[in-house]
C-alpha cells in the first residue's frame, strides 16, 4: 500500500498520502500504484457484467460490491485513484512545471461580482472573492494566530507540519478566539464580504451546512507542500453531480507560486454536463497534462478562495523567504458529520456522556479521541 499516514497539514476529511522524502520512495510508490491498478483491473473484469446481459439476476448474483471490504478509503472512493498522483506535486514543482494562475487570462481572478464568482466556481472548481477582509480585519486575525502559535510552541502543544519546522498548523480555531468564531460564521465585523461568501456557500451546499474544521496555516520558506488530493476523497463513488463540501482559504498574505499559493488543476472537478472527473479507470495524469494543468493560485491578501471539494489541488511549497499566513475552513453539507480527528477538532461531547459510549459508537460518531483538556485561547504576553 502507498503511505497513507495522515497529513496533519491538510483540511481534507480523510487520511492523505504524505509527501515521500526521497526518489526511491517515489519509485516504490509508483510500483505499488501500478500493482494496485492491475489488481483493480482484475477485480473489475471479474465483477463486470457481461455486456448486454445486465439485469437483476446477474446484479443480484454478483452480491454487494459497493466497497473493497478493506478500508473506508476503498476502491469505490477516490482515495485509491489519487495514489496515481503520489509524488507528482513535488516532481512538477522541482521541474519548474507549475505556472502562476494569473498567466492564464481565462482563469479566476479576484472579483466581487457574484455572477462572475458563480461562473468561475462552476467552470474551474474555485473562485476568488476580492477584498473579503480589510487590512485591519486581516491584522486582527494574524495577530491572534501569531500569539496563539507562539504560545502553543512554548507549551509544547504546537502542530508542526514540516520536518524542518517550516510549517505550523493552529487547529480548532473556533476554540481560540472570537475573531475566528466571527469569521467562521461570516460576520461582517470579522470579514467585510462574509455575507457574500455565506450566500455562495449556501448555493454550493444548501442551507445549514456544517463546519468540518477551521485552522490557521503558517507556511515558512521550504514548507507547505502537500500531495495532490481532493477534499472529498474519502466519500464513496460514484459522486453525484455536485460537491459534498467546500474548503475556503482566507489569504492573510500574498498567494502565488513563490509564496506557496495553493496548487490547483482548474476544471478537474467536473465536465460541462456536471459529471465528476473521478470515476473508476480515470487517468488523472491526463488532467494534469492538459491546459492549464497544475497552476498556483495568485491572490492578494484579503482574498477568500472558495473551492469545490472535487477539484484536484494541494498546498504549494513556499520558496520565497518570509511566511504565508492563511485560515482554512472546511464546510460540508449538513448530512455529513464532520470527521476531522487528525486535528482533534469537534471533541465537544460532555465527559459524562463520552464515558458511557461504546468504542463502536465513538467510532461511528467520529469522536474516538476525547480531549478533556483542549488547548483554548492562550497568550504568550
Ligand atoms: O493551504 C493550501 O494551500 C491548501 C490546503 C489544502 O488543500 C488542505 O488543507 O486540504
Ligand atoms: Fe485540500
Amino acid at each position: 500500500m502507498a503511505n497513507t499516514t495522515v497529513d496533519p497539514s491538510s483540511s481534507a476529511s480523510e487520511a492523505l498520502p504524505t509527501i515521500p522524502g526521497s526518489e526511491e520512495l517515489i519509485e516504490r510508490l509508483r510500483r505499488e500504484n501500478a500493482q494496485l491498478r492491475a489488481e483493480l483491473a482484475e477485480l473489475r473484469s471479474a465483477r463486470a457484467p457481461v455486456p448486454g446481459n445486465v439485469g437483476w439476476e446477474s446484479e443480484m448474483a454478483s452480491g454487494i460490491v459497493y466497497s473493497d471490504d478493506r478500508s473506508h478509503t476503498s476502491a469505490k472512493s477516490a482515495g485509491r485513484l489519487l495514489t496515481q498522483l503520489s509524488g507528482l506535486s513535488k516532481e512538477r514543482m522541482k521541474a519548474g512545471k507549475i505556472r502562476n494562475s494569473d498567466e492564464f487570462d481565462y482563469l479566476p481572478k479576484p472579483s466581487a461580482d457574484e455572477a462572475q464568482l458563480e461562473a468561475d466556481f462552476i467552470r474551474w472548481g474555485y473562485c476568488l472573492v476580492a477584498d473579503a477582509m480589510t487590512p485591519e480585519q486581516i491584522k486582527a486575525q494574524v495577530d491572534r494566530i501569531l500569539d496563539q502559535a507562539a504560545a502553543e510552541r512554548s507549551e509544547g502543544v504546537a502542530i508542526m507540519t514540516n520536518a524542518r519546522d517550516a510549517g505550523q498548523l493552529v487547529n480548532n480555531l473556533v476554540l481560540k478566539g472570537q475573531v475566528f468564531r466571527d469569521a467562521v460564521e461570516f460576520k461582517e465585523t470579522a470579514a467585510q464580504r462574509g455575507p457574500l461568501i455565506d450566500r455562495l456557500l449556501t448555493k454550493v451546499m444548501g442551507e445549514g451546512f456544517g463546519l468540518g474544521c477551521a485552522h490557521g496555516s503558517i507556511v515558512h520558506e521550504g514548507g507547505g507542500l502537500q500531495e495532490l488530493h481532493i477534499d472529498q476523497g474519502g466519500l464513496p463513488m460514484p459522486y453525484p453531480p455536485y460537491p459534498f463540501g467546500s474548503l475556503i482559504i482566507w489569504c492573510y498574505t500574498d498567494f502565488n507560486l513563490d509564496a506557496g499559493g495553493t496548487y490547483i488543476v482548474p476544471g478537474s472537478h467536473r465536465t460541462p454536463s456536471g459529471s465528476t472527473s473521478f470515476h473508476e479507470g480515470v487517468d488523472l495524469l491526463q488532467l494534469l497534462d492538459a491546459e492549464p494543468g497544475l497552476v498556483s493560485i495568485c491572490a492578494p491578501p484579503g482574498t477568500c478562495i472558495l473551492t469545490d471539494t472535487r477539484v484536484l489541488h494541494c498546498g504549494g511549497r513556499r520558496t520565497a523567504s518570509g511566511t504565508r499566513y492563511a485560515m482554512r475552513c472546511h464546510y460540508n453539507r449538513k448530512f455529513i458529520r464532520a470527521l476531522h480527528e487528525q486535528s482533534v477538532a469537534n471533541v465537544h461531547v460532555p465527559d459524562d456522556v463520552y464515558a458511557v459510549l461504546s468504542d463502536r459508537l465513538k467510532d461511528m460518531m467520529g469522536i474516538t479521541q476525547n480531549n478533556a483538556n483542549p488547548v483554548g485561547e492562550m497568550s504568550s504576553r
